[in-house]
């Protein structure tokens, strides 16, 4: 008698196991990705599986010959993206994306050097294939090739969205606003796997694709009409004051106005910085009006003078789009244009929107000496940043436009012993306690680079500009920053934070403070005034910063304002000298063009309309 075999197993469970096992190798042994902890390592191993049951379900609708196409298409298939995959990050250590594939001189730089990134044993990416391709051939008796039943098929599908529903919970434990933010594609194929990461890109691209398709350029006529009307002139004694000089540009993380001329028990938490700003030009009414791009926003505004997007961040939706930006204008006029930043270079997507903004060169990670000495939470040290900067400095044209971005100061705000230079404060939140020490390094930071480029003979011939990207501390910290500040922190003063400083350095000029009301979206016009370029033709939400006429008034992402007597924000006008709130209408005039200006800049955005734009 035929004893009956109970370890039957379906052929699709063999070729989800197996790819599962593949995707989870070629991760490990392919991609160099961060493992910070065991969460992350879990979320990694179980991240294809989702997706996999998805599509290999479908091979449990059919049975016999049709379910061994399928399953063998689709492993081939799926295969190949990931092989696709691994060999793209052999050489740029990152992941292939759509826009990415539309690029035809990407491609190109790609044909050239596909035949040096094979090799022969790549055949081992296909193992699997094979494997299938055998069991699917011989027929091996413990192996079904059969339909589900349904009640079983939906339990399948089940656990599928269960898997992937446990995958986002553990992934937003690691990386809050995962979607929203789109960081970076290493995070997001940490965190989503290689393959849900794909889809998502696809997503993106195709609503992406619509917005523009639809966009004509006829929109564009209000917008030009605004901008011009809009337009506040600019300080013609200024113009052409940093022509041939270089034009150095340092975006300073998650610092706020409020810590200048602080002290944390009889230390100054910005030494340096009171310092520099009592022989520069220094805007003390200079508000940050970044969005859920953080960082790369600043970046964003300060080359297009639009704003950044509601949600997301317009690094990564639109990065395909064309902008007419400072960079692009500095180099026609012969500057040399380059990026500092010791991160990865694909964080906040910034390889890709710096070669469309028209930089000559991005010095990243892989440009820098980084070791575990001169590293300290999201990465290299300031100091030691600024110091090899001003080493690839020497190296590049002159004159350059360079824009140098700190880390230091970056929440969590983590600092080794030797560089905490004043103490911590003490308040519930160790969150604010620990970012005056961190501040107070940064502003370390900026003493070695301006000491540095003193002794290479750069600073004299440079103007320089310093920046906060947005804030650091959040809402979340208002108990203790009461206690900071001694008084209650109102919505008025919510938005009365958002100043970041803002110095703009001129060899030859004495210092001075200006109070005019503004943001991030002036600098464009500012620095093209001084560098005597005309702008008048361009898109431009901002105005000059030194224009004796501008018009203050100054738009958040949010829709908070900010005029010369008032703020409206959460639905209350208030007066700007005293926080006391005034009757709605006060603020009225203002409230339609602020909505109308934002919607303006997002249109040109989601339509691509600069592509319309004659002048550009
Ligand atoms: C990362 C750095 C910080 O490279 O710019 O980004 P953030 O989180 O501040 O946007
Ligand atoms: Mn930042």
């Amino acid at each position: 008698m035929q004893k009956k075999d109970p370890a039957i197993v379906n052929f699709v469970f063999i070729a989800i196991a197996l790819l599962w096992i593949k995707t989870y190798i070629v991760y490990k042994l392919n991609m160099n990705l961060q493992i910070e902890n065991l969460i992350q390592e879990l979320i990694l191993f179980i991240n294809p599986i989702s997706f996999l049951m998805l599509v290999f379900g479908l091979g449990l609708l059919l049975e016999g010959i049709r379910q061994k196409w399928y399953v063998l298409t689709a492993s081939l298939v799926i295969s190949i993206i990931l092989y696709a995959n691994a060999v793209y990050y052999r050489e740029f250590f990152d992941f292939i994306t759509l826009p990415l594939l539309m690029q035809t001189n990407n491609l190109a730089d790609l044909e050239s050097s596909i035949w040096e990134l094979i090799s022969p044993y790549d055949i081992f990416y296909f193992a699997d294939v094979m494997i299938l391709l055998i069991i699917a051939y011989r027929k091996p008796v413990r192996i079904a090739f059969q339909k589900m039943q349904t009640p079983s098929i939906k339990a399948f599908y089940f656990s599928a969205i269960a898997f992937f529903l446990l995958n986002l919970g553990l992934s937003e434990t690691q990386r809050p606003e995962l979607l929203t933010r789109t960081f970076d594609r290493e995070i997001l194929v940490k965190n989503l796997g290689t393959y849900n990461f794909h889809i998502y890109d696809v997503f993106l691209q195709t609503k992406t694709k619509a917005q523009r398709a639809m966009a004509n350029g006829n929109e564009l006529t209000d917008i030009e009409e605004y901008t011009e009307s809009k337009s506040s002139g600019s300080n013609k004694e200024l113009f052409g004051e940093a022509k041939g000089k270089n034009i150095i540009i340092v975006s300073m993380e998650s610092i706020q106005s409020f810590v200048i001329g602080k002290e944390i028990n009889g230390k100054e938490i910005t030494p340096f910085l009171n310092d520099f700003i009592e022989e520069s030009y220094y805007f003390d009414q200079f508000y940050h009006q970044t969005g859920q791009g953080k960082t790369s926003d600043s970046e964003f505004l300060l080359d297009t003078s639009l704003y950044p997007l509601g949600r997301g961040a317009v690094f990564f939706t639109h990065s395909n789009n064309e902008y007419s930006t400072l960079t692009e204008k500095l180099n026609k006029e012969g500057y040399y244009t380059a990026n500092f930043h010791a991160n990865n270079k694909s964080f906040w997507n910034r390889d890709v929107m710096y070669s469309q903004f028209g930089y000559d060169r991005f010095f990243s990670m892989a440009d820098y000496e980084i070791d575990d000495v001169n590293s300290v939470g999201w990465g290299m040290k300031d100091i030691d940043f600024f110091e090899q900067s001003v080493d690839h400095l020497n190296d590049i044209p002159k004159p350059f436009y360079g824009k140098f971005i700190t880390l230091t100061n970056h929440f969590p705000f983590h600092l080794d012993s030797e560089d905490k230079f004043i103490d911590e404060y003490n308040s519930p939140s160790g969150t604010l306690n620990r970012y005056f020490p961190t501040v107070r390094y940064t502003d370390e930071a900026l003493k070695v680079f301006i000491e540095n480029l003193k002794r290479e003979g750069i600073y004299e011939d440079s103007i320089i500009v310093l920046y906060g990207d947005h804030y650091g501390i959040s809402e979340n910290h208002n108990p203790s920053m009461e206690q900071f500040l001694g008084k209650e922190i109102t919505p008025f003063e919510s938005v009365q934070l958002q100043r970041v400083p803002m110095i703009i350095h001129i060899p030859g000029h004495e210092g001075k403070t200006i109070s005019t009301v503004s943001g991030q979206i002036d600098l464009r016009p500012t620095l093209l005034n001084l560098a005597g370029i005309d702008s008048k033709k361009d898109i431009e939400f901002g105005s000059d910063l030194f224009a004796q006429d501008r018009e203050e008034f100054t738009i958040l992402r949010d829709s908070s304002f900010i005029t010369k007597d008032q703020v409206y924000t959460k639905g209350s006008c208030y007066d700007k000298a005293t926080g006391e709130i005034l009757t709605k209408s006060e603020c009225d005039p203002y409230r339609q063009r602020a909505k109308l200006e934002l919607d303006y800049s997002d249109k040109i955005i989601y339509g691509d309309l600069l592509r319309f734009h004659n002048n550009h």
